[in-house]
């Protein structure tokens, strides 16, 4: 953690959004409407009377479910393509003390611990001038949905919008660990971002990887996002990117990276980003963390969103296309399909353009809508064919919601 003497106080206010992005008039519906209109149907309904849609430099409105630390979502708009626009990337944080002068010039990353034959230190140069690796990822929250929790459970009460895809450029981390040069011994490495917490007793956000995914040819150092530098509040200069796996070892703002022989000790490793053992069909394990009863979160389960329309959304008679996204932790979408008959009978949806395993498919389906309700429900298969779930696989932190989404048109 770095010692930081200030910090980003962030803009609340809608109406400073609103004068921000005014004229753009390209979304109307998160632009215009209120905050509540974008919630996700399901969220607990208290979240409703405080939630705005806030603007944070350089963004387009999101929905703000909380702002010191902040955590913004994106509303259901913003997932109308394949690839999510940086300003229209959703922000998540742990703390609140998040430095409001990281500068690329001063940028370092210190690269260590017991299990490295280091200590070194890097610059944004040093890194960049490493092979630049390009990988298209989704980058979705572990608590993504969790709002949608039955019974409500504790946390950041997540929509559908704790999520984005983009594409990534960096160096691959194994190149950056060469540097340091890493023992045998290793069995973790470890990753601090530049903020740190506000009251001494909140321990700092510090994560571990197994070494196996540390050191995966995919697994990089990013400071370039869809073509551009970060974004500040997606980790500028320098963020760790982790293609297949939540949203939690995706550390932003990276400033320390440490090679360990024992396990990552602390809070946001145990009791927090834990699900129970066994729960879910997740192939991906971590082992060195792994105990009798829980085991940390790891790669994202097979997933899909209808984007095109919100539940309950007036359609014309006919023909009307449905569309929206599925994504997975790695393996790649193999189909998606739809059912217009509540699960009954299912017709494969035509899947869009491939962005490579680890990203948003785009998908499409015809419906032929009749007079009244129509119901639409979305499946995804990846390619070692896992489906999503009919019924919420309950846990205590709400990770890992991958119910069958199910909507109804009316006509
Ligand atoms: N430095 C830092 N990095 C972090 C976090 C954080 O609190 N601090 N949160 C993690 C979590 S839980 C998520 S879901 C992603 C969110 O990435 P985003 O804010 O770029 O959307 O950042 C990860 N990296
Ligand atoms: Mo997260």
């Amino acid at each position: 953690m770095l010692t930081m003497n200030r910090r980003r106080f962030l803009g609340t206010s809608a109406a400073a959004g609103a004068a921000l992005v005014g004229g753009l008039g390209r979304l109307p519906t998160a632009e215009a409407a209120s905050a509540a209109s974008q919630l996700t149907p399901g969220v607990p309904s208290g979240i409703a009377s405080y939630v705005t849609m806030g603007t944070l430099p350089g963004k387009k409105p999101l929905i703000q479910l909380s702002d010191r630390p902040p955590n913004y979502e994106a509303p259901l708009e913003y997932f109308r393509t394949a690839i999510t626009p940086n300003n229209e990337f959703f922000v998540r944080y742990h703390l609140a003390g998040i430095p409001e002068d990281i500068k690329a010039e001063t940028y370092r990353l210190k690269v260590g611990g017991e299990g490295a034959n280091g200590p070194i230190e890097l610059t944004l140069d040093d890194i960049k001038k490493l092979p630049a690796i390009e990988v298209t990822a989704v980058n979705q929250c572990s608590g993504n949905r969790r709002g949608l929790s039955t019974p409500h459970v504790a946390g950041v009460e997540w929509g559908y919008g704790a999520m984005g895809c983009a594409r990534w450029k960096g160096a691959r981390l194994k190149d950056i660990l060469a540097k340091a040069g890493i023992k045998k011994e290793t069995i973790e490495i470890s990753f601090n971002g530049a903020e740190g917490p506000v009251v001494e007793k909140t321990p700092d956000f510090i994560k571990s990887l197994p070494t196996w995914k540390a050191m995966d040819e995919n697994t990089i150092v990013a400071y370039e996002m869809n073509g551009a530098p970060l974004p500040y509040f997606n980790g500028f200069p320098a963020r760790l990117i982790v293609p297949g796996w939540t949203g939690t070892y995706w550390m932003k703002h990276l400033v320390e990276v440490n090679a360990l022989t024992k396990p990552q000790g602390g809070f946001w490793m145990k009791p927090a980003y834990r699900i129970p053992v066994g729960e879910f069909p997740v192939v991906a394990r971590f082992l060195t963390q792994e105990d009798a009863t829980s085991t940390p979160i790891t790669e994202i389960v097979v997933n899909s969103l209808i984007t095109s329309h919100r539940d309950g959304a007036k359609v014309k008679r006919g023909k009307v296309t449905v569309s929206g996204l599925a994504w997975d932790g790695g393996y790649g979408i193999r189909t998606v399909d739809v059912s217009t008959d509540g699960g009954k009978t299912w017709v494969s949806a035509k899947l869009g353009q491939d962005h490579g395993r680890f990203a948003f498919r785009p998908w499409s389906f015809e419906l032929n809508a009749k007079h009244g309700k129509n119901t639409v429900m979305v499946n995804a298969t990846n390619r070692i064919g896992q489906t999503q779930t009919a019924k919420l696989l309950f846990n205590g932190a709400g990770y890992h919601n991958n119910v069958m989404q199910s909507i109804t048109l009316v006509a």
